[in-house]
């Protein structure tokens, strides 16, 4: 860390001796697997900035951001719409953790056949080692997965910060009038931390910058559609990861200078692996930073990953918020875009299948690897239809349930290299 930040982290509570060495971890691990990526962009420069400064400089801004007066809100789900947050003056940033930490602290609450992510959000609070949770003024959950609602009472009662958005089950039309009154009901809850009123000025202000994001993630996107492919989909899923912490206005100014790098690198038939070289949509349950096991292993396995249908992916940037003229209007525009959202926590969820053969139609993959977490209900089952989809469509797939161990590396690394030697050789699974 090229400042202090001891001081700050003290302050905040955090375990100053377990999170030095959780930083050495990462530090070591970022190097190994992100710089010794060949031919990487120069614009990464600036991504590897701020991982290097995750829990310094980033943190110095949202405690002065507090300072004057804008509150800290962490989100666990993209289905929480970040332009009511932006629209009273706050700062949005995801909560979800990617790393096997506090595992044991963790089980004191939870089951142990409770999936990883949920573990390591509460691991990384009870190990007191997530700057973010001890920033937050307010933490908005959801009633998605059962494991995440039971979860948020727990995390409720250790941090008495939590707010629970309810998600309906069903995108039915009795769901569409009950989730637009969730939304207008978090407005009012935000109305009431903040003391701010929510205005059709806010409001489009705050669509304004969240639109502009997600049309540079977009605009990424698309390019990794190139073959060769400009990025590594290591590269391209820690923007995504990035995407959930950093200051907004500014992400989206460096990840469209990144773009036009990508952009110059197409139109001269650069790239980061040769013509050819198969190509990969991951989908599944969302890898949260610093959760890179499955993107090293197939890039490490003579493949590239050119897509993730993904909360950090596709699902957070797929749609538009499009314009709207009064606040009423924003309500329902907001409560219609996130409920487009197609997680395996609805039932049905067919529209994820059309997603998936969209996004492998678009980025030329030639197979799927479905990435399950283990003990993901939603997303395990729903593997079983991932695969007869994709299937029938005529392309390889592989399912995959794992966790934030490395344990199961090898034993990874040994199916996906099968799975994509038969790729080469033109086979199916
Ligand atoms: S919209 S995927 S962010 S709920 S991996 S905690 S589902 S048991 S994270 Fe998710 Fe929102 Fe859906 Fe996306 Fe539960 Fe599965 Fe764990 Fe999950």
């Amino acid at each position: 860390m090229p400042e202090d930040y001891r001081e700050m982290w003290g302050s905040l509570g955090l375990n100053l001796e377990a999170h030095d060495g959780l930083l050495a971890v990462l530090s070591d691990a970022y190097k190994n697997i992100y710089l010794t990526q060949p031919n990487r962009p120069v614009g990464m420069g600036y991504f590897d900035f701020v991982i290097s400064e995750v829990h310094g400089l980033r943190i110095v801004e949202l405690l002065k951001d507090k300072a004057a007066g804008k509150p800290v809100i962490g989100t666990f789900c993209v289905y929480v719409p970040e332009e009511l947050i932006l629209a009273v003056g706050g700062v949005a940033v995801g909560l979800c953790a990617g790393a096997d930490v506090g595992a044991e602290e963790a089980e004191k609450y939870l089951p142990r056949n409770t999936c990883a992510l949920i573990k390591a959000f509460m691991g990384f609070k009870l190990a007191g080692l997530c700057p973010y949770v001890e920033s937050a003024d307010l933490i908005i959950g959801e009633t998605t997965c059962d494991g995440k609602k039971k979860a948020y009472e727990v995390f409720d009662e250790i941090t008495n910060k939590v707010y629970v958005m309810e998600l309906p089950n069903k995108k039915s039309a009795d769901g569409k009038v009950m989730w637009k009154h969730e939304i207008e009901r978090l407005a009012a809850k935000l109305t009431a931390v903040t003391g701010k009123e929510i205005t059709l000025e806010g409001l489009k202000n705050a669509a304004k910058i969240v639109d502009e994001k997600r049309r540079a993630l977009q605009r990424l996107s698309r390019l990794r559609s190139a073959d060769p492919t400009p990025i590594s989909g290591l590269d391209a899923l820690l923007i995504n990861q990035i995407s959930f912490y950093d200051d907004p206005a500014r992400f989206t100014t460096k990840v469209n200078e990144l773009c036009d790098e990508l952009d110059e690198r197409v139109n001269k038939g650069e790239g980061v692996a040769p013509r050819g070289t198969p190509r990969l949509l991951i989908s599944g349950s969302p890898m949260a930073i610093p959760n890179w096991k499955l993107h090293y292993i197939v890039e490490g396995s003579g493949a590239i990953v050119v897509g993730e249908e993904s909360c950090v992916g596709e699902r957070n940037f797929h749609s538009l918020l499009q314009d709207f003229s009064s606040v009423e209007e924003a309500m329902q525009r907001l409560a219609e875009r996130y409920l487009s959202i197609n997680c395996a926590c609805f039932t049905p969820n067919d529209e994820r299948f059309d997603d998936i053969a969209t996004m492998t139609q678009t980025l030329h993959a030639n197979g799927v690897i479905h990435y399950a977490l283990q003990f993901c209900t939603p997303y395990l089952v729903e593997a079983f239809r991932a695969k007869n989809a994709v299937e029938e469509a005529g392309l390889p797939f592989l399912r995959i349930e794992t966790d934030y161990s490395l344990e199961d590396a090898g034993q990874l690394k040994t199916r996906v290299e099968a799975f994509v030697e038969m790729i080469k050789d033109g086979g199916q699974a």
